[in-house]
């Protein structure tokens, strides 16, 4: 057989599993690799990142996109280091992912050589499986492992340790199959007595998140939902599994969540869970059921048996993936009589649209309106992406996601991801229209980015909604300590001035009216664009001003 160096075998691994997209930031460590990419360069596309924090957060957002593992690659020490957030985005959003990371040579391995780390307990408890590739020729199995573990069960992320001398020795070795995951069926006997339950309940509620959905399986949710009249619920961020325009669509289970469907969930006797692990975000800081044994009946399917029972006591735990189990479903036919609680889906989704209903904020810049008027004006496959800030919240709560894969957004909660997201997902889907929403504190994270959109000519539209501070924290902080500011305050670059030095649209915006105009210029732009809204520090949430907290919390002082 054909003697390949270890950066050739992996290269064509890589290929071979069908990834198209390589998102780094070149190290020494793996040269080889870099060499390799060479011969492969229209099958695989290198994207050279400005940090690696970028980098893990692009391959955990094409992760997202793909259901198959996005992969960034990185060099030893400060490399995996800086591409840690990615790995643990990638945990807690249950995405597949691989990360690869250049290592010291076996010659001087265990000196603590220079950034030398070990990758299996640095990453012992974010990763799902963490290996060092000690011989080139085992390179194929272990790329096969690392994608079919990455994409199986609970997914999650893979780290593949490469040491240096591994990947320039050579090795006669064959290419590993494109993996696939191992299909996670429905039981019969446990759906038929989900379907004898349905039946038998008064006020049932489906509440769907987590990852391994697909366009079918949305679809199947959807005819469920409507052939059983049930509300649907989405989890924290998880607003794309269900067309939020759907009469059977209840609303999502976030952060401050939506009373009247707090109250659905709390008033429920049958809470059918799809794909969602029951996260702290999306219960409410685990106090929207009672544990261990919610009083609602809970159906809890997971693809990971693990997950299962973890906090929460299920009459029914079903280990399958979304689609297995509401294929299943589909399969034993619809209602047999009319059902118990016509009124439920109208009543869940009408509070839904009250939720959504507009109301006064202070300043020059509305938000409500701004998203209503992006809600009416994008077509149904923009794709949405976003970090974490109370920013954030206008579009969660006022924004209709409508097909899945619309929605890129961190249940892990991390901030600088709305940036790399939105370059990955223009990446791999190069006619949907991208919109990047980040606070400034957001922005400020990844913001180094907006130079490989520049670079890769990704018409992405960036807004950066700049209230001159991190406003989430500033918000905890007037609630808990009113009046004493520390640490919050940020004083910005004038952004849009920043996107033209890097070549892209600057705009920037002060009113509610001038946003609309601002939004056309950037999208018909041919390239990369940013939108620079100034948000009135007293916008600080949706429901009160920066004064009305401060002021509720010193009345509330002894
Ligand atoms: C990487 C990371 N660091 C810190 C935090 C804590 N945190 C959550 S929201 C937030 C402020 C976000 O500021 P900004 O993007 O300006 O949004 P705003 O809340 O002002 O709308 C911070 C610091 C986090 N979630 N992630
Ligand atoms: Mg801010």
């Amino acid at each position: 057989m054909q003697q390949r160096s270890g950066g050739e075998i992996l290269v064509a691994s890589l290929v071979a599993q069908g990834t198209r997209h390589l998102f780094g930031v070149p190290g020494e460590s793996y040269l080889p690799v870099l060499d390799a990419l060479v011969d492969v360069a229209a099958r695989l596309t290198f994207v050279a990142c400005r940090q690696e924090g970028g980098a893990a957060f692009m391959a955990e957002a094409a992760g997202k996109l793909t259901g198959r593992p996005g992969v960034a690659i990185v060099t030893r020490g400060p490399g995996a280091a800086n591409a840690a957030i990615g790995v643990h985005v990638a945990r807690q959003d249950s995405t597949p992912m691989v990360l690869l990371v250049g290592q010291v040579g076996a010659d001087v391995v265990d000196r603590e050589a220079f950034q030398e780390v070990d990758y299996r307990r640095m990453y012992a408890d974010v990763a799902k499986w963490v290996a060092q590739v000690d011989r080139p020729d085992r390179i194929p199995e272990y790329v096969a492992h690392a994608w079919r573990l990455a994409m199986s069960g609970r997914p999650g992320p893979v780290v593949l340790a490469l040491p240096e001398d591994v990947l320039s020795a050579s090795a006669g070795v064959g290419d590993p199959p494109r993996a696939t995951h191992s299909p996670a069926a429905a039981d019969v006997a446990q759906v038929a007595e989900v379907r004898e339950r349905l039946a038998a309940a008064r006020a049932p509620l489906v509440l769907v998140g987590g990852s391994r959905w697909d366009p079918d399986a949305c679809a199947d949710l959807a005819l469920l939902a409507r052939r059983w009249s049930l509300p649907v619920a989405c989890a924290f961020r998880r607003q794309d599994l269900h067309d939020n325009r759907l009469p059977t669509y209840a609303g999502d289970l976030g952060i401050a969540p939506n009373p009247a469907l707090v109250a659905r969930v709390r008033d429920a006797d049958l809470l059918i869970v799809i794909g969602e692990r029951l996260g702290e975000m999306t219960t409410s800081g685990y106090t929207l059921l009672d544990i261990p044994s919610p009083r609602q009946a809970l159906v809890h399917v997971h693809p990971g048996p693990e997950e299962i029972g973890r906090v929460y006591q299920p009459a029914v735990g079903l280990c399958a993936t979304p689609g297995a189990f509401l294929g299943a479903m589909l399969a034993q036919g619809g209602p047999e009589r009319p059902v118990a609680w016509p009124s439920s889906v109208p009543a869940a989704h009408a509070d839904y649209e009250r939720w959504r209903e507009p109301r006064p904020v202070p300043g020059a810049v509305d938000l409500w309106r701004i998203v209503r008027w992006l809600d009416e004006r994008l077509p149904d496959d923009a794709i949405l992406a976003n970090g974490a800030g109370n920013y954030t919240t206008w579009l969660h709560r006022i924004y209709r996601h409508r097909r899945f894969g619309t929605q890129l957004a961190p249940y892990a909660g991390a901030m600088g991801y709305g940036v790399p997201a939105a370059v990955a997902a223009k990446l791999l889907r190069p006619d949907a229209t991208v919109v990047s929403w980040n606070g400034d504190g957001c922005f400020t994270m990844n913001g180094q980015e907006l130079a490989t959109a520049v670079q890769h000519r990704l018409a992405i539209v960036f807004v950066v909604i700049d209230n001159g501070m991190y406003g989430t924290i500033r918000m905890h902080q007037e609630r808990a300590y009113p009046g004493r500011v520390s640490g919050t305050a940020l004083v910005n670059p004038d952004f849009a001035a920043l996107a033209r030095a890097h070549g892209a649209r600057g705009e920037t915006v002060a009113t509610t009216d001038e946003f609309a105009p601002a939004f056309e210029r950037a999208l018909a732009h041919d390239g990369p664009a940013l939108v620079h809204v100034l948000l009135d520090p007293q916008a600080l949430t949706m429901n009160a001003s920066l004064d009305a907290l401060r002021e509720t919390a010193l009345r509330a002082r002894p």
